[in-house]
């Protein structure tokens, strides 16, 4: 059968997917499943009915998924994540499954609309930001083009903190997302793994007298694996996530009980249970805890285990095919304790030599970088390792001695190269360089947009690159436009359908046929209407959230993202005030009005960020009471944005703050849902802002700022406080701000972010594109003065986004590198 005719037949046995099936299980579900007379304040109990009418569903296709891949026997990848940010799931399956108007109808009977009960699911928020929400519109995007792929990840217990804004500061607040139960995963406790720590390795011979190493005297962590659906659009393919949770063995207690010691045992059970118990909230600094690396490994050895086993299930302890028919993804280096792992199981358990065992691990592994930062560079002592994972230890010496002798082969007495290129660095604290372990056990490397990808391969990677050249390749990112449009915008969904036809949905570059209604003047009219709808929505939010009134008729200005220096925030505010300045001293000339909305979450133990956040609560609250500005300008910090937010935030957006310093954002992901939906980006030339503008050229993106050469040539002679004394604009904003104007009663809070603005040290250089952007903001006043001009770029935005579908980005993983044909 083929695909499209796949997703459309339902067997016949099947659940009914027409009004009066679905209401009756719905029916069945809220009484007898749930046990409930009647539809309460609380919509959960319907939700949650909701929800398992649905999943029945999904888990017809699952198994008929299931059964079609063992009978057709692809090449499974596994792609392994720390993070999953998969938001809600009920709207994306009520999509991808074509059931949204037919669970309308079923619905009426409750007196309770479909956007109500959507609001009852709590976000799963097992992720940071980026990296995490990536691997969520990657399986969206294998399943929709129906490619054997399994999501690998772990089930915390407590996801992303929510954010709480006391008094304008961060504060964090557990996510309980679990509390009232999940009814998206279904527990797999057949298929749980043991995973081992602690412990020596021990040398024996084996009968045939060959020397093998087994890990003893370890303690062990049960792996119990919990499985999510993932459906594609509209194709009957439905794959899995699978999340592990970590348990308690139960003979751990029989030593310590006899020995009549029941709180050391019970002790001994916390321990195990802590691994999945919370996500850790760094997005961008390693903070080398023990526990993380314990999560890390967990997350690998469970994951590789789960697909050995399925191996040897269906071929015996034969691997000589097992490479042709597996790989494995690894979603930055935080599961690249992998590579050791896979060489430990095949010669350890499988009994392999480490020649078949090497094979098979550099033909089947491949590594994502999705950072620069050199905070974020994962690095483990050695001694922890020693400790937590001593026969890994064992296996990352043994790789690293057989590398070096690789490289110094190629490069004879070139001993510092040996140095620089070591997996091990060496010193008084010595350490694993987890992205060189990645890289050597990889037979693919990738960046995430172009210029990413050739800032490794001539900086951070650039030795590597030199000695494997073939190993690196570029995948620039993209975001499922399931979710970032269909989904979430469904005003422009239906616009769009009716003017192009629908395909687009699965085929985005079908947008492409938007182009030449830029010209027509019903259509942007039409268009407007659907912007203005979503503003009208985003207001709601925002004044719920924030008790801050936005006009839908001002221009919405956003930038939500994680809170760091290097994105920048800083350059927005700074914008923000002189704005304010500009007002005040009557200078409204050619003035656009604006709302400025600003979101996102700062790590817990990252100060300056927390600080940014403080200065955006008080500037707004310092510009929204004075009521000169209201007509112009109105300011909001959005607490807790979270992947459900966004589905609000980005159909609304008139303007997408990209201002990342340049060299600095690995792609960005936001700046491409902001784009689909009729944004206009003002942004740098970083990351894929590159590739936005490129594709939809100079006339349509505001480009500002120093490029990322520049900004390395600019550090030599950075001088900020002749930048400011030169610039009487920025002079006075900063004046504002040093004259305490923000503070609020606060004395001295925000020295430390003028500090780093004049700092010559300044790595984000804040300063230096103070003026571009200042100009960059102008031309958008003067753009969008002319609605009609505006309308017509905010239109070719979407109709050139069609490259930035995550459905591209994975057909060319499937391509270059799950597929890669064998030279
Ligand atoms: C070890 C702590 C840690 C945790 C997370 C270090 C680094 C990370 C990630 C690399 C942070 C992240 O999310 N990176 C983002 O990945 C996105 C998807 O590729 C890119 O679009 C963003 O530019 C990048 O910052």
């Amino acid at each position: 059968m083929d695909k499209a005719t796949r997703g459309c037949v339902e067997k016949p046995d099947w659940l009914g997917m027409d009004p009066e099936s679905v209401a009756a299980d719905l029916k069945r579900h809220f009484a007898l499943t749930l046990g409930r007379d009647e539809v309460g304040e609380s919509h959960h109990y319907l939700y949650t009915a909701l929800a398992l009418t649905v999943r029945d569903r999904l888990v017809e296709r699952w198994r008929a998924t299931r059964d079609r891949y063992r009978d057709e026997n692809p090449k499974r990848i596994a792609y392994l994540s720390l993070e999953f940010l998969m938001g809600r799931a009920l709207s994306n399956a009520a999509l991808n499954l074509d059931m949204e108007p037919v669970v309308r109808e079923a619905l009426q009977q409750y007196g309770c609309d479909l956007e109500a009960l959507v609001e009852e699911e709590m976000d799963a928020g097992l992720g940071n930001g980026g990296l995490g929400r990536l691997a969520a519109c990657f399986l969206d995007s294998c399943a929709s083009l129906d490619l054997p792929v399994t999501g690998y990840g772990l089930r915390y217990e407590y996801g992303m903190f929510h954010q709480i804004v006391r008094n304008g500061y961060q504060v964090e607040s557990p996510d309980n997302w679990l509390r009232n139960g999940n009814p998206w995963e279904i527990e797999s406790p057949e298929n749980t793994c043991r995973v081992q720590f602690f412990g020596d390795t021990e040398y024996y011979q084996d009968d045939n007298g060959t020397e093998r190493a087994r890990w003893v005297a370890t303690s062990d962590v049960l792996a119990v694996p919990y499985d999510v659906p993932v459906p594609g659009y509209r194709n009957g393919t439905v794959n899995t996530l699978r999340l592990w949770k970590s348990e308690a063995t139960d003979e751990f207690n029989l030593d310590e009980f006899n020995a009549g010691s029941y709180t050391d045992a019970v002790a001994a059970k916390n321990l195990a249970e802590q691994i999945t118990m919370v996500l850790y909230p760094n997005d961008a600094s390693e903070n080398g805890k023990a526990l993380r690396l314990r999560q890390q490994y967990f997350l690998s050895s469970a994951s590789l285990q789960d697909v050995l086993r399925r191996w040897v299930r269906h071929n015996g302890r034969d691997f000589s095919q097992f490479a042709e028919k597996n790989g494995f993804q690894l979603n930055d280096t935080h599961p690249t304790v992998a590579v050791p792992e896979l060489m430990r199981l095949l010669m350890d358990e499988y009994l392999l030599s480490w020649g078949q065992a090497w094979e098979i691990t550099t033909q089947t592994m491949a590594y994502t970088n999705h950072t620069l930062l050199p905070e974020a560079l994962e690095c483990w002592p050695v001694g922890l390792f020693r400790e937590l994972l001593p026969r890994l230890l064992d296996i990352i010496f043994e790789i690293n001695a057989r590398f070096l002798a690789e490289v110094a082969e190629h490069y004879p007495g070139d001993v510092d190269r040996q140095r620089r290129m070591s997996i091990i660095q060496e010193g008084d604290h010595p350490q694993v360089r987890m992205a060189y372990l990645a890289i050597v056990g990889s037979f693919s490397v990738n960046g995430v947009a172009v210029l990413h990808t050739e800032l490794l391969k001539s900086g951070l990677f650039r030795d590597f690159c030199e000695l494997w050249p073939e190993k690196f390749n570029n995948k620039t990112n993209g975001v499922t436009p399931r979710r970032w449009l269909a989904h979430c915008n469904p005003g422009l969904r239906d616009l769009l359908s009716e003017t192009i036809g629908d395909d687009w949905v699965a085929d985005l570059d079908a947008l492409e046929r938007l182009k030449p209604l830029a010209d027509d003047a019903a259509f942007r009219a039409r268009w407007r209407d659907v912007k203005r709808d979503a503003k009208v929505r985003l207001a709601e939010l925002v004044a719920r959230k924030c008790d801050v009134q936005f006009d839908p008729d001002m221009m919405f200005d956003v930038q939500v993202k994680r809170i760091h220096e290097y994105k920048r925030q800083l350059l927005n505010v700074l914008h923000v005030i002189h704005l304010y300045d500009r007002i005040r001293r009557g200078d409204t000339e050619g003035l656009q009005p604006r709302c400025v909305l600003i979101g996102g979450k700062a790590a817990p133990g990252y100060a300056m960020a927390k600080t940014i956040i403080k200065l955006i609560g008080n500037v707004a609250e310092t510009v929204n009471r004075d009521p000169r500005c209201r007509p112009w300008l109105r300011v909001a910090f959005l607490p807790d944005y979270k992947v459900s937010f966004m589905e609000r935030i980005c159909p609304a957006a008139d303007l997408s703050e990209q201002t990342s310093t340049a060299g600095k954002e690995a792609s960005g992901t936001g700046n491409m849902k902001f784009m689909m939906n009729g944004a206009l980006t003002i942004g740098t030339l970083d990351g894929a802002n590159i590739e936005i503008l490129e594709a939809v050229g100079q006339d349509n993106f505001f480009l500002f700022g120093l490029d990322a050469s520049e900004v390395q040539e600019t550090r030599k002679h950075y001088d900020p406080d002749a930048i400011i004394s030169g610039d009487r604009d920025f002079e006075r904003v900063m004046q504002l701000i040093e004259s305490g104007h923000f503070n609020l009663l606060e004395p001295g809070i925000f020295d430390s972010v003028s500090a780093s603005i004049r700092s010559p040290h300044d790595a984000w250089m804040t300063a230096a594109d103070f003026r571009s952007y200042v100009d960059a903001q102008r031309r958008v006043d003067r753009v969008y003065r002319d609605t009609e001009l505006w309308s017509c770029k905010s239109i070719l935005n979407t109709a050139c986004s069609g490259r930035f579908s995550s459905d591209r980005t994975i057909r060319a993983y499937e391509r270059d590198i799950w597929n890669k044909p064998k030279e």
